[in-house]
C-alpha cells in the first residue's frame, strides 16, 4: 500500500503560497464586483464542481506502435485507486473513480467497495468491454459485439453488460456506458441498416435489465478500430438509438470520436435540447481519437461547451444533469500530473462560462450584435479564474499547486519502490 500524501504536509506547502493567491484573489474579486459578480458564489460553486477519472487513466497508455511503462505503475484496481486517491486528495474535484470492465474485474466487490470508502472516492459510470476477446472466449466480437452477425456473439456481449450493472450495483454506481467498435472495414462488408437493427435489438435487452434509477450512456465515435464505418459513428445515429430505447438512455460525448473542426458544442446544444445528453469524456485531439490531456490544444473549444452546459444550468434546463469524466491516455507524461491537471483545465473551463452575464449575452443575440455577444464570450474566457481554483482546493483542503506538491511528495518514488516493474511493455492504449 503507496502512503496517500499526508494533509499536514499540503497545509504547509500551501501556506508558502497562500499570501499570493489571497492578493491575487482580492484583486479578482474587486474585479469580478465591478462586473456585478459576486466571487464568493462563483468559488462556492468551483468547491461544488466534480469531473471523475478514469481507472484506465492512472498507467501509462500507449499506441498499436508501443507503450513504454513509466515508474511505480498501477498493477491492479486497488493500486488504481491508491493514485485516484492522491489525484483527489490534491485536485479536491476528482471524488469519483469510473472502472472498466474486466479491467478491473475483481473476485469481491465488497471487498473493492470497502477499500474505495476508505479512500474517500466514490464509483461513477461503469464501462463494458466488448472490443476485446478475452482468453479463451468461445464466440468472438472480431467482427463485431452487439451488432455481430452471430447471434451467439451478441449474446456474449449482452451477457457481459448485464454483468457489468450487476458489478456496478455493488459499488454504488448508477450508469453503465455502452462504447462498441462495431462496425466495417471494406464497403459491402456490412449492411448498414441490419447491423444498426441488431445493435438495437441487443441494447433492448440490456435496457429491459437496467435497474430504474440508473441511466446508459451510449458512446459514438467515428472510427478505429473499424475504418470504413461504425455502427454507432455519430451524434445522428447516438441520439436515434437514445430515443429508440427510452428515456434512461442517453448519449455520451467522447471530444475524440468527432472528425476535426466539427462544431460539438452546438452537439451538445442539441443533446441538451432533447433531453438526451448522458455525459462526457472529456480529452483534446489534434488529428484522430489521440485522447491527449483535456483543453490541452483546444481551450477556447472546451470552454464554449461549458458555456452551452452552464447556459442550460441557468435555464433549469428540465432533464438536464450531464455526468463528467476524463478519458484520456498519458503515453509520455505520468498519469496522476496529466489528470491533476485535466481536471483544473475541465473545471477552469466551467469557472470562466459562470462569468457570463446570461441577460446581456441574450441581448446581444436577439439584436444580432455579433461583436458584443462574441466579446461577452472572451472575455470571460480570458478573465484568470486561477485565484478561484487555487481557493476552492486550499479551502477543501488540496493543493493550491497540486503537480508542485505532488512531486515535492515523492509519491511515485515511493509506488515504484511498492510496485516492482512489471516490465510488460507491449503495445495497445493500457
Ligand atoms: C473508445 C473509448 C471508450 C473507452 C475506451 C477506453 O475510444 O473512448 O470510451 O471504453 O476509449
Ligand atoms: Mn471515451
Amino acid at each position: 500500500m503507496t502512503q496517500r500524501i499526508d494533509k499536514a504536509f499540503i497545509a504547509e506547502q500551501n501556506e508558502k503560497l497562500m499570501p499570493g493567491v489571497q492578493e491575487d484573489y482580492d484583486a479578482l474579486a474587486r474585479k469580478l464586483a465591478r462586473q456585478d459578480i459576486d466571487i464568493e458564489q462563483i468559488t462556492q460553486k468551483a468547491a461544488e464542481f466534480q469531473v471523475a477519472v478514469p481507472s484506465w487513466g492512472t498507467g501509462t497508455g500507449g499506441t498499436r506502435f508501443a507503450r513504454f511503462p513509466g515508474t511505480g505503475e498501477p498493477r491492479n484496481i486497488f493500486e488504481k485507486l491508491e493514485d485516484c486517491a492522491v489525484i483527489n486528495d490534491l485536485s479536491q474535484c476528482t471524488q469519483a473513480v469510473s472502472p472498466h470492465f474486466p479491467w478491473d474485474k475483481v473476485d469481491d466487490f465488497t471487498e473493492l467497495k470497502g477499500f474505495s470508502d476508505n479512500l474517500e472516492l466514490t464509483w461513477d459510470s461503469i464501462n463494458s468491454n466488448t472490443f476485446q476477446d478475452q482468453p479463451g472466449q468461445e464466440h468472438s466480437f472480431k467482427y463485431g459485439s452487439l451488432s455481430n452477425t452471430s447471434e451467439a456473439s451478441r449474446e456474449l456481449a449482452i451477457a457481459h453488460n448485464l454483468d457489468c450493472i450487476k458489478w456496478g450495483e455493488a459499488l454504488g454506481s448508477k450508469v453503465l456506458t455502452v462504447w462498441v467498435g462495431d462496425g466495417s472495414n471494406h464497403p459491402g462488408q456490412s449492411h448498414f441498416q441490419r447491423a444498426f437493427e441488431r445493435y438495437l435489438e441487443s441494447m433492448k435487452k440490456i435496457y429491459a435489465e437496467l435497474p430504474s434509477d440508473w441511466e446508459m450512456h451510449i458512446e459514438h465515435k467515428m472510427f478505429e478500430p473499424a475504418f470504413y464505418s461504425t455502427v454507432i459513428q455519430d451524434w445522428g445515429s447516438n441520439i436515434l438509438a437514445a430515443m429508440e430505447l427510452g428515456d434512461k438512455a442517453k448519449s455520451l460525448v467522447d471530444l475524440g470520436h468527432h472528425a476535426p473542426n466539427v462544431n460539438i458544442e452546438m452537439i451538445v446544444s442539441r443533446l441538451i435540447q432533447f433531453k438526451k445528453l448522458g455525459g462526457f469524456h472529456f480529452n483534446d485531439s489534434k488529428y484522430g481519437d489521440d485522447d491527449l490531456d483535456s483543453g490541452s490544444l483546444h481551450p477556447y473549444q472546451q470552454f464554449l461547451i461549458f458555456n452551452e452546459l452552464v447556459d442550460a444550468e441557468y435555464r433549469n434546463q428540465e432533464g438536464f444533469g450531464p455526468g463528467y469524466l476524463l478519458d484520456q491516455s498519458h503515453n509520455v507524461t505520468d498519469p496522476i500530473e496529466s489528470l491533476m491537471n485535466s481536471a483544473a483545465s475541465v473545471q477552469r473551463s466551467y469557472v470562466a462560462a459562470l462569468l457570463i452575464n446570461r441577460e446581456t449575452l441574450y441581448g446581444y443575440q436577439d439584436s444580432n450584435d455579433a461583436i458584443m455577444a462574441s466579446n461577452t464570450l472572451k472575455n470571460a474566457f480570458i478573465t484568470d479564474v486561477s485565484p478561484i481554483l487555487q481557493m476552492a482546493r486550499a479551502r477543501k483542503g488540496g493543493a493550491i499547486d497540486p503537480i508542485a506538491v505532488y512531486r515535492a511528495s515523492g509519491y511515485r518514488a515511493s509506488a515504484a519502490k511498492e510496485r516492482p516493474s512489471s516490465g510488460h511493455s507491449g503495445s495497445g492504449i493500457v
